[in-house]
């Protein structure tokens, strides 16, 4: 029986990404839970390079970078594909799931720590990210198609987030400008494997708050 250990800590989105391509694909996996003010030597020895997690060991040999892991676990437990056969589609897949990370986090989270011009900015940023959003969902209920795929599990943490940024008083965008997005995120999170494995709700709430006052402290300390 193969041995599946994922590193991960109950808020990371990213880690949430391997979290539910494992239960889409019914592998069984042990969850490490790490404190990442007190990395384990577990984490430090299987990822070297960045020190982050998620990090998947994989009957002993370890993988990180969760997009990265998204393809092993693809390439490795054939059932429920998340990458399409076609090529240019599953490059496709790809090119969102890399916006998703160079483009759209980095838009939300300015958004989220910063107030201001700045904060703006970010705005003007999460619009045209959306935009784009908007665009590649048009004639379809998820960017898979008919099913969630790669590129809905690199996406997805925004379903989740978004809501969560609302309930602090960041509205990170008015849903009415975007249906397809708004349509697909609802889509998304009710999907039962996606639902089941979010993590919980106040609690994240709670620390997203926890983070922003401590950003926004940082910039206008007394
Ligand atoms: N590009 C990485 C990002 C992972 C990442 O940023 N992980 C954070 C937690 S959400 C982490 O481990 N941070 C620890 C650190 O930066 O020292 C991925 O996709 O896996």
């Amino acid at each position: 029986m193969a041995e599946v250990k994922l590193l991960k800590t109950w808020s990371s989105h990213f880690a949430l990404r391997v979290v539910w391509a494992l239960k889409l694909k019914g592998v069984q996996f042990d969850s490490i839970e790490e404190d990442l003010s007190n990395k384990s030597p577990l984490l430090l020895q299987h990822n070297p390079v960045y020190k982050k997690i998620p990090v998947l060991v994989h009957n002993g040999r370890a993988i990180s970078e969760s997009l990265v892991i998204l393809e092993y676990i693809d390439e490795t437990w054939k059932q429920y594909p998340l990458l399409p056969d076609d090529p240019y589609e599953s490059a496709r897949a790809r090119f969102w799931a890399k916006f998703s990370d160079d483009k759209v986090f980095p838009s939300i989270w300015g958004v989220f720590i910063k107030q201001g011009k700045e904060q703006e900015e970010a705005f003007a940023q999460v619009f045209e990210n959306f935009s784009f959003l908007e665009e590649e969902l048009k004639g379809k209920k998820f960017f898979g198609g008919e099913k969630i795929g790669y590129a809905d599990l690199a996406l997805g943490w925004i379903a989740e987030r978004v809501f969560e940024l609302e309930e602090i008083g960041v509205k990170v965008i008015e849903k009415e400008k975007f249906p397809l997005v708004s349509a697909w995120m609802q889509e998304f999170l009710k999907v039962p494997v996606i639902k089941e494995s979010l993590p919980p709700h106040e609690k994240l709430v709670t620390k997203m708050r926890g983070i922003r006052e401590k950003y926004l402290g940082a910039a206008h300390p007394e």
